[in-house]
C-alpha cells in the first residue's frame, strides 16, 4: 500500500505495513502540510458534511465540526496504561494486560478503514530540530483529525528528514470505526512508544500528539530520559524594566490555564509597562539547561481551547486567535450570519441557530438547554495570538523562575501559598484536589484528588511520578530551582461568589510570586508554607471588589479544615503503600503537626 513513501526509515514503513494491512484502507495518503493538500481536504470535508464552512469574510479559513452527541469529552474510565506489570501503571490509572489489549483493539481496528481513507501524519512535538522535540506518525481515517493535527502540531516531511532512520518516534493509530461509545478505547503503551484510539472522534482522544503522546507517552520517556512532561501553561511576565520572567503553571482541565496564560494585564499595571507573553497554554516539556536551570518549551503549535466562557472581556488574546483558520468543535452554528457563538461570548445569543447537537435552536426561547456543550472547544494556530512570546519557536525553551499549583476548590486552598522548599513543593503538588469539570465525562463539580493536575495524564505510576519530581529537584543548585507555589482563584464565600475576580487580576498574584522568586517581598510562616501579608497583594484598582479584609479571608489558613483535609491526603496515599517516596510522608507528617498545635 506503502508506494511513493517520503522516507525510508524502515520502522516506520514496517509499522505502517502493518497497521495498514490490519485496517485495509481503500486509499492511503501522505499528509504533507501544504497549503494545497490542506484546501483540498477541508474541501472534502465539507462534500460530506463532516466539516461546514463558516463565512469566510468573518472568519477567513475557519470551519465548524460536531462530534456524535456520546463523544464530547475524555473518557477517563475507558484510557489505559498499558505496561507490562499493574503496578508500573499504578493505582490511578486504568491498566489492561499489553498482549490482551493489542488484541483486543485489533480485533475492534480489523479491516475498520474499508470504504475509507488513511492518512499518515508525520508531526513534531516541538519545533522540528530542537533537542526537546519529538516525533510522531499518527495514522487516522478521519479528516478533522488532520486538520486540527495540522494547527495543534507542526506537520510535515521535514520532520521525517530530521528523524532520518531513528526508532525515537511514537506510533498513533487512530480508528473512528462507529464511535461505539461501549467500544471505545484510548490506550498508551509507554513501553512500545504506542497509542491507540478506537471509537471516538473527539479532541484529546483522538488527536494522539496532545494528551496520549505529550503527557502520557512523554511522562514516562521523561522518567527514563531524565526530563518532564507537565500539564502547565508556560506564561512570561514583562516588567516595566523590559525584563521577562517565566512561569508554568498546572491547573486541571478546564481550571484557567489557557485564561492564565492570555491574561490581559489590569488597567494600572498595563499603565506602569507590565506585559504577559504566552509561550503554551496545557502542556510543556522541561529540562536542565546548560545554565543549571531548568528550561521549558510548549510541545504544541496551537491551542485547543474551552469555548463557553470566553469572550472579549474574559479573554480577548483567545478569541482574537480563534479568528482565522480555526475549527470550532461542538459550538452553536448562528445561521444569521453562518458564525459561531457560545454561553459566555456575549449577552445575544442568536434567534436563528443550530445547537451543538444539530438541531434548531433559538437562544431567546430554548433557554433551558445551552446552545454549545460545556466543553466545546476551538482549534487556533498559536501565531494568530496577538501575546505570543517571541521565545515561542526558540529551541531551548525559555528558563523557569516559579512552578505554580492550582485547583478550583471552593474552600480550603487560601489565594496563594508558597512551599518551605522544593521537596515540600512536590508535596503541596501531589496533595492538590480540584472539583471535576466538562472537560470529561462524568460527574461535574465533585473534589477530587489530582496531583499536579496530571491524574488523568500520568503514564506510569504516580508515586514514582513523585520520586521523579523529587530526583529533579535533587539534581538542582537551590538557588536556581524554580520555587513552588499553590493558586486557587475558586475560592467562595458562604452565599456561593467568588471571592476573587481573577482573570487579569490574577497578575496581582503573580506579581507577588515573581517578588518572592527574587527576595523582595517578605511573608509569613504558617502551618501549611509562606503565605502573603495582605497588604503585599496590591489591589489598588479593585475597589469594591476586593478589601484588605476580604483578602485576609481568602488567605486564612484554617488548621482543623486541613487537619480534616490531612485525613483524605493519608487516604489517597495509603494506596501506593510502599511506593510512596518516604519524603511526602515526612511532609504529610509536619502538616498534621503543625496544624495540630
Ligand atoms: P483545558 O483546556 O481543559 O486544559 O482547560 P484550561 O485549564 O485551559 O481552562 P480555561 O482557561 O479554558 O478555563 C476554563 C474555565 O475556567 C472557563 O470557563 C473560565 O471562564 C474559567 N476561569 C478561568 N480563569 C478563571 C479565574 O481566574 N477565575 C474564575 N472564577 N474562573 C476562571
Ligand atoms: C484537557 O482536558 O485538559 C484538554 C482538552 O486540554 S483535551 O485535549 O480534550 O484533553
Ligand atoms: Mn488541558
Amino acid at each position: 500500500m506503502l508506494t511513493n513513501a517520503p522516507t525510508k526509515n524502515p520502522t516506520i514503513l514496517a509499522w505502517l505495513e502493518d497497521k495498514l494491512d490490519l485496517v485495509k484502507p481503500d486509499k492511503v495518503v501522505w499528509i504533507d502540510g501544504s497549503k494545497e493538500q490542506t484546501e483540498a481536504l477541508r474541501a472534502e470535508g465539507c462534500s460530506t458534511g463532516e466539516m461546514i464552512k463558516l463565512n469566510q469574510d468573518l472568519l477567513p479559513d475557519c470551519y465548524l465540526h460536531r462530534t456524535a452527541v456520546n463523544d464530547v469529552a475524555r473518557v477517563e474510565a475507558r484510557t489505559f496504561i498499558c505496561t507490562p506489570t499493574e503496578e508500573e501503571a499504578g493505582p490511578t490509572n486504568h491498566w489492561m494486560d499489553p498482549a490482551k489489549c493489542y488484541e483486543m483493539l485489533y480485533d475492534i481496528a480489523k479491516d475498520s478503514y474499508k470504504g475509507r481513507t488513511a492518512y499518515i501524519i508525520p508531526y513534531s512535538m516541538g519545533p522540528v530540530g530542537s533537542p526537546f522535540s519529538k516525533a510522531g506518525i499518527e495514522l487516522t481515517d478521519s479528516i478533522y483529525v488532520v486538520l486540527n493535527m495540522l494547527i495543534m502540531t507542526r506537520v510535515g516531511f521535514d520532520v521525517l528528514d530530521c528523524l532520518g532512520d531513528s526508532d525515537d518516534w511514537v506510533r498513533g493509530l487512530h480508528c473512528k470505526c462507529d464511535i461505539d461509545a461501549e467500544k471505545r478505547y484510548i490506550c498508551q503503551f509507554p513501553q512500545d512508544n504506542t497509542i491507540i484510539s478506537v471509537n471516538s472522534g473527539y479532541g484529546g482522544n483522538v488527536l494522539l500528539g496532545k494528551k496520549c503522546f505529550a503527557l502520557r507517552i512523554a511522562s514516562y520517556q521523561g522518567k527514563m530520559e531524565g526530563w518532564q512532561a507537565e500539564h502547565m501553561l508556560i506564561l512570561g511576565v514583562e516588567n516595566p524594566q523590559g525584563e521577562v520572567k517565566y512561569i508554568c503553571a498546572a491547573f486541571p482541565s478546564a481550571c484557567g490555564k489557557t485564561n492564565l496564560a492570555m491574561m490581559i494585564p489590569p488597567e494600572g499595571y498595563k499603565a506602569k509597562g507590565y506585559k504577559v507573553w504566552t509561550v503554551g497554554d496545557d502542556i510543556s516539556w522541561i529540562r536542565k539547561g546548560p545554565d543549571g536551570r531548568l528550561y521549558a518549551i510548549n510541545p504544541e503549535n496551537g491551542f485547543f481551547g474551552v469555548a463557553p466562557g470566553t469572550n472579549m472581556k474574559s479573554n480577548p488574546n483567545a478569541l482574537l486567535s480563534t479568528k482565522k483558520g480555526a475549527i470550532f468543535t461542538n459550538v452553536c452554528h448562528n445561521l444569521e450570519n453562518n458564525t459561531v457563538w457560545w454561553e459566555g461570548l456575549d449577552k445575544n445569543p442568536p434567534e436563528n441557530a443550530i445547537d451543538w447537537t444539530g438541531i434548531p435552536w433559538n437562544g431567546k426561547v430554548d433557554t433551558d438547554r445551552p446552545g454549545a456543550n460545556p466543553n466545546s472547544r476551538f482549534t487556533a494556530p498559536a501565531v494568530n495570538c496577538p501575546c505570543l512570546s517571541s521565545e515561542f519557536e526558540n529551541p531551548q525553551g525559555v528558563p523557569i523562575s516559579a512552578f505554580v499549583f492550582g485547583g478550583r476548590r471552593a474552600r480550603l486552598a487560601p489565594l496563594v501559598y508558597q512551599s518551605r522548599d522544593w521537596n515540600h513543593g512536590v508535596f503541596v503538588g501531589s496533595i492538590m484536589a480540584s472539583e471535576t469539570t466538562a472537560a470529561a465525562t462524568g460527574a461535574v463539580g465533585v473534589v477530587r484528588r489530582d496531583p499536579m493536575a496530571m491524574l488523568p495524564f500520568c503514564g506510569y505510576n504516580m508515586a514514582d511520578y513523585w520520586q521523579h519530581w523529587i530526583d529533579i529537584g535533587a539534581g538542582l543548585d537551590p538557588e536556581k530551582a524554580p520555587k513552588i507555589f499553590n493558586v486557587n482563584w475558586f475560592r467562595k464565600d458562604d452565599e456561593g461568589h467568588f471571592m476573587w475576580p481573577g482573570f487579569g487580576d490574577n497578575l496581582r498574584v503573580l506579581e507577588w510570586i515573581l517578588k518572592r522568586c527574587e527576595g523582595k517581598v517578605g511573608a509569613q510562616e504558617t502551618a501549611i508554607g509562606y503565605l502573603p501579608f495582605a497588604e503585599d497583594i496590591n489591589i489598588e484598582g479593585l475597589e469594591g471588589e476586593v478589601t484588605l479584609d476580604s483578602l485576609r479571608s481568602i488567605l486564612d489558613v484554617d488548621k482543623k479544615l486541613w487537619l480534616d483535609d490531612a485525613k483524605g491526603i493519608e487516604e489517597f496515599y495509603a494506596k501506593f503503600g510502599d511506593r510512596l517516596p518516604p519524603v511526602l510522608r515526612k511532609e504529610l507528617d509536619t502538616l498534621k503537626a503543625n496544624c495540630a498545635e
